[in-house]
């Protein structure tokens, strides 16, 4: 049996070696997602981001139980950032983890953010495809809300979570980076601490000073005490509405629009840079030379490079 049939088949080793395929970005793991692409689209795909610290991975925990709950197969992607020590995941990652190894309907992926071809953020969507065909619902996936230089898994996801903490300070700089926009649901963690009625009033009027691109949606402030094991079933709540919302608003059309918008053009730029740096792209060579020699513009020889592809 191929790798892509016993993934389809509930292989959860084979599953694992997919993944680590597709995160190597290699012709085998390409290939397999071809066959298991007309499989997907079933599974609702969450985005949990916020600074590093603020709680995520003790949410997501604490959203896996109570999805567990409700008997739903879940899977959760943990992308740490990259750490040439730790190589990825960190030791309280995985110390939860072991919560839910004996569970055959929970699947946690760690990946360390190193760069493949892709983006990070485009890899990770791959590997939330494969886990959609293996039938998972929902998938999580829990990053660190920084990278400016790529595609944000926030761009990428069809519900995102915006987790902030309290005590970091001055809330008027979420304000300022614009990033309160990428939330769909705004979370604000460790509700345990004396600061977090402050910061959710805070973020319920920065969001109606900057109301952002989606007036339909009013996203929700909401606060969350893992420690207490409050406010989980609140965030799962909303996590339904705006599925729903995004169905019945025709939202999820265009979001699905622009999510495959967004990875073409990744995958496009990503390669395009593969084969500048590999620097034995005889095309790519000969409009340099021109670009060099003043006979070319580059906006002309990028035009020309666009041209000899085929379509
Ligand atoms: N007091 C309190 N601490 C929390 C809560 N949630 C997480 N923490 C602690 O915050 C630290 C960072 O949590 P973690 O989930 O790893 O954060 P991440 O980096 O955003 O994934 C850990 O020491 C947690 O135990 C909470 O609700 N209340
Ligand atoms: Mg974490």
């Amino acid at each position: 049996m191929s790798l892509s049939a016993r993934v389809l088949d509930g292989d959860r080793r084979a599953l694992a070696r997919l993944l680590t395929h597709i995160e190597n970005d290699d012709e085998l793991g390409h290939a397999a997602l071809d066959l298991l692409y007309p499989h997907t689209g079933r599974a609702h795909l969450v985005g949990v981001t916020g600074p590093p610290g603020a709680g995520k991975s003790t949410l997501v925990n604490e959203l896996i139980r109570a999805y567990r709950e409700r008997r739903s197969n879940i899977a959760v992607v943990a992308v740490d950032p990259s750490s040439p020590l730790t190589g990825g995941a960190t030791l309280g990652d995985r110390i939860r983890m072991t919560e839910w190894h004996v569970d055959p309907d929970v699947f946690i992926r760690s990946m360390a953010s190193r760069r493949h071809g892709g983006g990070l953020a485009e890899t990770t969507l791959a590997v939330s495809y494969a886990l959609d065909a293996a039938g998972f619902d929902p998938v999580i996936v829990e990053t660190v809300g920084t990278g400016q230089d790529e595609v944000a898994i926030a761009d990428l996801a069809l519900t995102t979570i915006l987790v902030q903490v309290p005590g970091l300070g001055d809330s008027v700089q979420t304000l300022k980076a614009g990033v309160l926009e990428i939330g769909d649901i705004l979370v604000v963690t460790k509700a345990d601490r004396p600061e977090a009625g402050e910061l959710a009033r805070d973020l319920v009027r920065l969001k109606t000073l900057n109301p952002g691109q989606r007036p339909a949606w009013d996203p929700p402030v909401l606060k969350t005490s893992a420690t207490r094991r409050e406010g989980i079933g609140a965030v799962i709540e909303a996590i339904d509405q705006h599925r729903a919302w995004l169905a019945d608003s025709g939202e999820l059309d265009r979001r699905r629009r622009r999510i495959a918008t967004t990875e073409i053009a990744a995958r496009v730029q990503a390669e395009l840079r593969r084969r500048a740096d590999a620097d034995d792209d005889s095309c790519l060579n000969t409009l340099v030379e021109h670009v060099i020699a003043r006979d070319l513009t580059p906006y002309r020889a990028a035009e020309r490079f666009l041209g000899t592809l085929p379509v």
